[in-house]
């Protein structure tokens, strides 16, 4: 059996608010996307995943659904959807959509309809309870964004669920009805020819019956124990049974916002549940060589089942940039990017990192996200000057810093730019099975140095990243080639001199 398409492809995140305005309105839309495939074709990515363009009131700019099988008029239509979908298969791009599968949208029909009364039949597709004992919320629990995660409802006198925005109203999935609506829509989707989905916080469908309160040492961080729930993995299996009834390795990666890999591993199932889970370890690793060969060595451990194939993320639309994580350095991203794209596993590229681009620095008059993540969503740029090759010079939030040197024709001209690395990256994956295949092994190196070797039985490539500022003396016994160095110094293909660079990585094959 040859592995599934979605083990050896790189999946490159588009959030389309912020990807290129085609109408003018100062809002990415799709024919924006069908604009630049020759980008994404150029970079060699294998598949995008769209965050939400269904229509929607936009509390959440798209994570509040309230039609899940139409476009939003801002980004588009139906048609546009399925004209980007032919476009990208015959450029070999697949693509996957975001399905939120933990909340609608307080304007979805399914919560018109549950909240018009309490005999409505709909009333139970979502979590409706009495007041506590006080006459306050159910419960203790805190929603994402802050707040109570409770909202009362005067007319029908009862409280609703929401663990995110109030306008985010929690589906109720353990009714029948809901799982069989949820899964009618991926079906809508899988029969169009999607590749597969993006489940939004999908480890909080499964819900404690009790709804008890959480305990007080948890109260102020994520619902971490109470949103792991076994009930979840009844409902994974079933939903992935609806995309294994489809030809063609349709995916489904989930979003587990839980601590560790070892808290991931069981989302995997035995291979009946999630084809791929998030680890977003790195995302919450500082700086350090250790750290990061720790995060790689957690995952290793937890994902032992055959099944189990680790995702690797460095930024997102929820997460400042990594480089401006990393202090706004293009040597760390460039270090980093080399990392997330030679490790054992499927990464996640967010649109803007290949131009080594950091977050807007956004004035408080200009905020718009309710959870305060508008930085990581600046717009794209495109071309220099104004407008930045969107159609209209303003978008909805501003440029990120260095906009005019950072647009992505300015270094597509540019060799040694960031965005010529990702390219060979991806490139060289392609060509190592090591790289996409292999088996992931640390091997010894001085503090300050991760350093890894990938192999299958034909091909080894090892990777040394320096972490710190100074070069450091790597010696090995056998002679090496330079397949790339992160900085692009030194001539690649070249033997390799056995010192890295102050943050720099590079990788290795075996000379002769
Ligand atoms: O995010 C889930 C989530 O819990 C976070 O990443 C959250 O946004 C972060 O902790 C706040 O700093 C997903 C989506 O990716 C996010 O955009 C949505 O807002 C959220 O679900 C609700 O659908």
């Amino acid at each position: 059996m040859t592995d599934p398409w979605w083990r050896s492809a790189v999946v490159y995140q588009i959030y389309p608010r912020s990807f290129a305005d085609t109408d003018g309105d100062g809002i990415g839309d799709i024919k924006g996307i069908r604009r630049h495939l020759d980008h994404l074709e150029w970079l060699g990515v294998d598949a995008v995943w769209l965050s939400p363009v269904y229509r929607s009131p936009m509390a959440d700019f798209g994570y509040d659904v309230a039609d899940h099988t139409d476009v939003d008029p801002v980004f588009g239509t139906l048609d546009d959807l399925d004209a980007l979908v032919a476009e990208a298969h015959a450029r070999g791009i697949r693509v996957l959509l975001d399905w939120v599968s933990n909340h609608t949208s307080d304007r979805h029909p399914w919560f018109v309809a549950s909240r018009a009364g309490r005999s409505s039949p709909k009333r139970d597709w979502y979590i409706w309870r009495d007041g506590g004992p006080g006459g306050g919320p159910p419960n203790n629990w805190r929603a994402a964004f802050g707040g109570s995660a409770w909202s009362w409802d005067e007319p029908t006198g009862q409280w609703y669920l929401h663990l995110f925005l109030p306008q985010q109203p929690d589906l109720n999935w353990s009714n029948p009805e809901v799982v069989e609506a949820m899964h009618d829509v991926l079906r809508f989707w899988l029969d169009r020819g999607i590749d597969g989905f993006r489940a939004d916080v999908v480890h909080l469908i499964g819900k404690d019956p009790a709804l008890p309160d959480q305990p007080p040492h948890l109260a102020e961080r994520d619902l971490v124990g109470l949103n792991d729930q076994p009930g979840t993995h009844v409902l994974l299996r079933g939903i992935r049974a609806v995309l294994d009834s489809y030809p063609g390795d349709r995916v489904m990666v989930g979003e587990v916002n839980l601590e560790t890999a070892a808290h991931l591993a069981p989302y995997y199932g035995v291979g009946d549940e999630l084809h791929l889970v998030f680890d977003f370890s790195l995302l919450r690793t500082p700086w350090d060589a250790a750290a990061w060969a720790a995060v790689v060595r957690a995952s290793q451990a937890a994902l032992v089942h055959d099944a189990a194939w680790p995702a690797w993320v460095l930024s997102n639309h929820d997460q400042v940039r990594h480089r401006s994580r990393y202090g706004g350095s293009e040597a760390r991203a460039r270090l980093a990017a080399t990392i997330l794209l030679t490790l054992r596993g499927t990464p996640f590229v967010y649109a803007g990192e290949e131009l080594g681009l950091e977050d807007a620095i956004v004035p408080d008059e200009r905020r718009v996200d309710p959870g305060g993540r508008d930085g990581c969503r600046a717009p794209i740029p495109w071309e220099t000057g104004p407008g930045h090759g969107w159609a209209s010079p303003a978008p909805w939030l501003p440029w990120p810093p260095d906009a005019d040197r950072r647009d992505a024709a300015t270094l597509a001209n540019d060799p040694t730019s960031i965005l010529h690395l990702y390219r060979r990256l991806l490139r060289l994956r392609r060509t190592s099975p090591a790289l996409r295949a292999g088996s992931w092994c640390e091997i010894e190196a001085p503090p300050g140095v991760l350093a890894y070797e990938r192999a299958t039985d034909t091909d080894r490539r090892v990777v040394l990243a320096n972490f710190g500022d100074e070069p450091v003396a790597v010696p090995f016994a056998e002679r090496w080639i330079v397949d790339l160095a992160s900085d692009g110094a030194g001539a690649d293909h070249e033997s390799w001199a056995g010192v890295v660079d102050g943050r720099q990585a590079v990788i290795l094959r075996p000379a002769g």
